[in-house]
């Protein structure tokens, strides 16, 4: 019963309109620390079409880069800095898996894995 009662809300989340699921779904919070792991949860999985949170619980900015920033690939997000006690907000990723890390402090680093909802 208790599996049944999961399944139909999994299935009404997916059969809910765009702005409907942004509102109902629970936001994917990962907190901003000052000691490792600096983003938490360092690794991440969320569903496409979820937003994603960043909020900076530390005293100075950082940011939310996305490796191919770097590199000079495709630029996922870069959030600028987000000053303390302030977050950042990605609305929706493609699927897929992207590496990030904080511009000011390279050595913060995170990986966000985003997956298309599946329903068998
Ligand atoms: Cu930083």
């Amino acid at each position: 019963m208790r599996m049944l009662a999961a399944i139909g809300v999994f299935c009404g989340m997916i059969l809910l309109p765009t702005h409907l699921v942004a509102i109902e779904s629970p936001v994917n919070h990962i907190a901003m620390k000052g000691f490792a792991p600096y983003y938490t949860p360092e690794f991440a999985t969320v569903l496409a079409g979820y937003p994603i949170q960043w909020d900076n619980r530390t005293a100075t900015a950082h940011t939310v880069t996305h490796d191919g920033c770097l590199t000079g690939e495709s630029c996922a997000f870069d959030s600028g800095a987000i000053s303390p006690e302030n977050s950042f907000n990605l609305l929706s990723l493609q699927p897929g898996t992207y590496p990030y890390y904080c511009r000011l402090h390279p050595i913060m680093r995170g990986v966000i894995t985003v997956i298309e909802p599946t329903v068998n």
